[in-house]
């Protein structure tokens, strides 16, 4: 489409929303302001560089071999670079422990790990001007086993707290190089396939592990920490140590902030419903938004009800300094690149649907009792021109419409992602 044709259809589109109250240049405005933490390991599979063509070991799963993942940090990061000139607006990496880099014959162990190590990533996400998330890597690895945490094996546990502080003090160094705390997110996948006859014992190792981890206070300025629970996982069937309840129960205790995975839960329950009561008790949470099919599958984010679900609730809640977006998916079937790009921008495209909602009206009309009123103007929404806004978006950050960026990232496999 011509950038004749996106001012055209944008000029009518905001005439459209502003007979509902609704300010479309301001949506645009905010939604610039909104961070998406996107994930590095979409692009290789959750795999990192420790042992860069050994499969995962344990505790994590992705399925697919399309060809063309990263193989190398420079891959990785080059990767994310061409993603970050199709997507608009303002960004942050999350990146894994696991994606550390060593220099020729002094790899460490993770317990070990130290700032240095993530000295790449830093100055990268420096000269990109983007945030730095991290994590804790609690599987892949001989410690695990089959729990980590949560191990009755006394060294085994003790090394994953190790690690975890190690963490801590790397996330600490990433905020403050970056100028913008970075969240290291706790997730262990310790659980049994089958039914417990103690389920309190690891739980109870699980809680006092944690309190290690987190002995060395922090400067909240540089980091902070986040706990996240899940359902089940593949082989931890029946019980798994860190359960919603568990988790919630600890960053309410602890004044954690609690990260919330939409794959983590029942398939009928959606954490967008989650928040307004989370936030009651927890300082702030983290958002992994990811999309289960059945299970907790991590298949790509698309545009989904549910997904709108969870950018109506953070428009409603406003309080978006408290919860960070971060995505969470690792499809190995499709093109990658394309699997990031149709992530982020769903994530996008959702918020700015959501601020484009009449809500004034429908706030009106609940508080006033018309409950008429209020679900007329919920699906009044839904066929404005919601999609010249989102043009615009595109245009104004200089990155290419819907139509467009799949011809770019084809091109890119055909001339970089094929020839690895
Ligand atoms: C796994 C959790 C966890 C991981 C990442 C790689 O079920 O969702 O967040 O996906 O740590
Ligand atoms: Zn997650």
């Amino acid at each position: 489409m011509s950038k004749k044709n996106v001012e055209a259809a944008y000029k009518l589109a905001c005439e459209r929303y502003a007979e509902l109250g609704v300010d479309a240049e301001a949506a645009i405005k905010r939604l610039l302001q909104i961070p998406v933490s996107l994930h590095c390991w979409q692009g290789d599979d959750v795999r990192g560089f420790e042992n860069p063509e050994g499969d995962l070991t344990g505790g994590i799963q992705a399925t697919g071999n399309y060809p063309g993942r990263a193989r190398t940090p420079e891959e990785l990061r080059g990767d994310l670079d061409f993603v970050f000139s199709l997507v608009g607006g303002t960004h942050r990496v999350n990146v894994h422990a696991c994606y550390a880099e060593f220099e020729k014959g002094k790899k460490v162990d993770r317990d070990e790990l130290q700032p240095e190590h993530m000295k790449n990533w830093i100055a990268w996400a420096k000269r990109n001007r983007l945030g730095m998330d991290f994590n804790p890597t609690l599987f892949s690895h001989p410690r695990f086993d089959g729990f980590s945490l949560a191990s009755r094996n006394r060294k085994n546990r003790e090394f994953w707290i190790r690690h975890t502080a190690a963490t801590r003090r790397i996330a600490a160094a990433i905020g403050r190089a970056l100028g913008s705390p970075c969240v290291n997110n706790v997730w262990i996948p310790d659980g049994f396939k089958d039914i417990p006859a103690d389920r309190e014992t690891p739980r109870r190792l699980l809680s006092e592990a944690l309190d290690a981890c987190f002995a060395e206070p922090m400067n909240p300025k540089h980091m902070l920490d986040a706990v996240e629970s899940k359902l089940f996982g593949i082989g931890a069937e029946s019980y798994t140590v860190g359960s919603h309840e568990f988790y919630m129960g600890y960053a309410v205790k602890n004044q954690k902030v609690l990260t919330l995975d939409a794959g983590h839960f029942h398939p009928t329950e959606t954490i967008a419903d989650k928040l307004s009561s989370c936030l009651l008790f927890v300082p702030e949470i983290l958002l992994h938004v990811s999309r289960g099919v059945r299970w907790d599958s991590d298949h790509v984010v698309i545009v989904s009800d549910e997904l709108v679900a969870i950018a109506q609730e953070l428009v409603r809640l406003n309080q978006f300094k408290r919860i960070h977006i971060g995505l969470d998916y690792f499809d190995a079937s499709i093109n990658r690149i394309a699997a990031w790009v149709i992530g982020v921008r769903a994530m996008q495209k959702a918020l700015l649907y959501a601020l484009l909602e009449p809500l004034t009206a429908m706030r009106d009309a609940e508080k006033a009792g018309d409950y008429t009123s209020r679900l007329a103007w919920l699906e009044t929404a839904k066929t404005m021109p919601f999609g010249a806004v989102w043009d615009k978006f595109c245009a104004d950050e200089d990155v290419p419409l819907d139509t467009a960026w799949l011809g770019e990232v084809k091109s890119y496999e055909a001339n970089v992602l094929s020839k690895r």
